[in-house]
């Protein structure tokens, strides 16, 4: 399926009238709700990535430690009002950093302006996000089949934005033992889900390579956590 999406868009200083389709933007429906907005944060890239590194200098990226007490291979920080938190007690959200005790990073505007037209050009009106989890992958690093459900809001879908290197994103069903079918996120790709598909399992099973050793993957995740 393709969606007409925005007919003008605030990411392209070139053209804010462009429309989606003139931009090279696509749509793939996954299933009833969720959406990958193919390149809808293209334009924006460069200035996410330095968005990131500045919360990353007040923030680090660290490796949660699982309920289990594994070392999760993707490493996490995060800005907005709360941030997702693991640990020996379990995952939930917090409103201060534990490594330094001091509350998270604001959400940049940029951020919340992104995340909540890409909502909206998925059919979400009147998302608002107060959570962004930023993850880094490096090539080892995976995130096994799981749910986002440690919001309250599980009216409000989340917006999802990849960085970096290309990934295979596992995609399956409201059952764990669900028929997972693989898609490859490209940097700039967006992943909007909420409604019927807000619980469906999925993870990243591998990050590409490249030429350049030192390369990862980041994506951000924008909930309405409280
Ligand atoms: C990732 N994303 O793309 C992992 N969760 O790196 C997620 O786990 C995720 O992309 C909920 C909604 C969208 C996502
Ligand atoms: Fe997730």
């Amino acid at each position: 399926m393709t969606l007409d999406l925005f007919a003008h868009d605030a990411h392209d200083p070139r053209d804010p009238h462009a429309t989606s389709g003139e931009r090279g933007i696509s749509s793939d429906e996954l299933a009833p709700g969720a959406f990958v907005l193919r390149g809808y944060a293209r334009t924006a890239v460069a200035a996410l990535q330095s968005d990131i590194d500045a919360i990353v200098a007040q923030a680090p990226l660290r490796h949660w430690l699982t309920p289990g007490g594994k070392r999760m291979s993707v490493a996490m920080t995060n800005c907005g009002e709360v941030g997702w938190i693991s640990d020996r007690m379990g995952y939930r959200y917090g409103s201060h950093d534990p490594l330094s005790g001091r509350e998270w990073p604001a959400m940049p505007a940029s951020f919340v302006t992104l995340a909540c037209e890409a909502a909206q050009a998925a059919g979400y009106d009147n998302f608002k996000p107060d959570a962004c989890l930023i993850n880094r992958y490096s090539l080892d690093a995976r995130l096994t089949l799981h749910q986002d459900r440690d919001e309250r809001e599980m009216g409000a879908p989340i917006v999802s934005v990849s960085l970096g290197l290309p990934a295979i994103f596992l995609w399956g069903g409201l059952q764990r033992s669900d028929r997972t079918r693989k898609v490859r996120l490209e940097p700039g790709d967006v992943v909007v889900w909420g409604g019927p598909s807000r619980l469906v399992y999925h993870g990243i099973a591998s990050v590409e390579g490249s030429f350049d050793a030192n390369a990862v993957r980041y994506n951000l995740t924008f909930r309405q956590a409280r």
